[in-house]
């Protein structure tokens, strides 16, 4: 089978499908594209007009990064959801809250105001410390890799750049979690899901931007200089 991954470097979701790819051995090329230049091809494919979307075998395009890596699951040797209804659907809903918890780490990194910061930081908070009850270990859901895993790398994965580059207090008192963090962000298949340049290039993203976080940034490098 041939596959190809329609991507944009930064995206969480892409990642989140990479991760799966590489998990599961899968042979594929990938196109980058600019999500402020969209090429016609791509909104001529793209219904929602988002990445990913994965062509598989010049006949099909999927998207909806959840559904692309349920079908790479399926199709490919070995499970990365639990085979049990009942646990495959508490699986598929702690994915459905990491998707939630993305949209909360958009509107924190672009969040105009102080005040909007700190409200985005709490609901963070709270979002983790629920999550920290869950997690078995060294994985989600215990000594294996899981598509759970694939999605919440993407989302710490942010915060190991921000927490270089701003103080931060989102993590502390979190030890299931920061150990979860730690063996996801140390896995190859999450390494690879990223260039090299991953770190600078989120920077100059939200270094763009208007926002708060932005500021605190600059203001940090400013005083260090
Ligand atoms: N629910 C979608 C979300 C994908 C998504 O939001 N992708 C973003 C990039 S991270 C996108 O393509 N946004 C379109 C845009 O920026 O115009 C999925 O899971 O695939």
């Amino acid at each position: 089978m041939k596959f190809e991954l329609v991507a944009h470097t930064l995206c969480p979701y892409v990642q989140r499908s990479v991760i799966t790819l590489l998990e599961k051995n899968v042979a594929y090329t990938r196109t980058d594209i600019d999500l402020s230049n969209k090429p016609m091809w791509f909104k001529r494919l793209s219904p929602l007009g988002k990445v990913p979307l994965l062509k598989v075998n010049d006949d099909d395009v999927l998207f909806e990064s959840a559904v692309i890596c349920e079908y790479l699951d399926e199709v490919t040797p070995g499970n990365l959801l639990p085979e049990h209804a009942i646990d495959k659907a508490r699986h598929r809903q702690w994915i459905e809250y990491g998707s939630s918890m993305l949209n909360l780490v958009a509107n924190y990194y672009n969040a105009a105001s102080e005040a909007e910061f700190n409200q985005l930081s709490g609901a963070l908070r709270d979002g983790f410390e629920r999550l920290e009850t869950l997690i078995v270990g060294p994985y989600f859901a215990g000594e294996c890799f899981g598509m759970v895993d694939a999605v919440y790398a993407p989302i710490f994965r942010y915060f190991d750049v921000f927490e270089t580059l701003t103080e931060s207090h989102l993590f502390d008192r979190l030890p299931n979690i920061n150990q979860w963090r730690a063996q996801l962000l140390a896995r190859h298949s999450v390494m690879a899901a990223v260039k090299q340049n991953y770190a600078a290039e989120l920077t100059d993203f939200i270094c763009a931007k208007n926002s708060y976080l932005a500021q605190l940034i600059k203001l940090r490098s400013e005083t260090r200089l």
